[in-house]
């Protein structure tokens, strides 16, 4: 049974990766309004990867006997700059979310409930993973330059990482 107070926190989280998912999707809009396929595709796969973190979520807290709740979220930043901002913001919103999950995953251990602190060991998996991928992306964008040629290459290669998704 979960506490009150981790109730709460784990509801933050939920509404937290709905943000993320809204973020994804709006940022997958922008790269299709601005001609990049690939990145598109990737970001809308990943938006519904963030929705199901969100989901997953919201079933723990409903099984360990809380009330879970979806919070209010801001609207996502819809005009960037050029795909090198889109990824450079991903990143540092996953490292948002790996400090957010490891302060969860404290707040679990500090309460002595283990069942909320092994679920939880999923998301520090998958956080580890969000990283490195985005931060392999930001720094195939750093390396080939998001000018010219480059950014037809790299649309290319960011759509051949949407799992099920043909790069076009
Ligand atoms: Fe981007 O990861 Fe959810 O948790």
């Amino acid at each position: 049974m979960l506490s009150p107070t981790l109730v709460d926190r784990l509801n933050v989280q939920v509404t937290l990766e709905f943000y993320s998912s809204n973020l994804y999707l709006q940022m997958a809009a922008w790269c299709d309004h601005k001609g990049y396929p690939g990145a598109s595709a990737f970001l809308a796969q990943h938006a519904s990867e963030e929705y199901q973190h969100g989901r997953k979520l919201f079933t723990y807290i409903m099984e360990a006997g809380g009330l879970a709740r979806i919070g209010a979220t801001e609207a996502p930043k819809a005009d960037y700059t050029g795909i090198g901002e889109v990824f450079e913001q991903t990143l540092q919103h996953e490292v948002m979310i790996t400090g957010k999950i490891n302060a969860l995953v404290k707040a679990a251990m500090d309460e002595g409930d283990f069942s909320a602190f092994q679920f939880l060991q999923w998301y520090t998996a998958e956080q580890h993973e969000e990283e490195k991928l985005f931060r392999q992306i930001v720094d195939r964008i750093r390396v080939i330059g998001a000018d010219g040629k480059g950014i037809y290459w790299i649309d290319k290669e960011i759509g051949k990482l949407a799992k099920g998704v043909s790069a076009t």
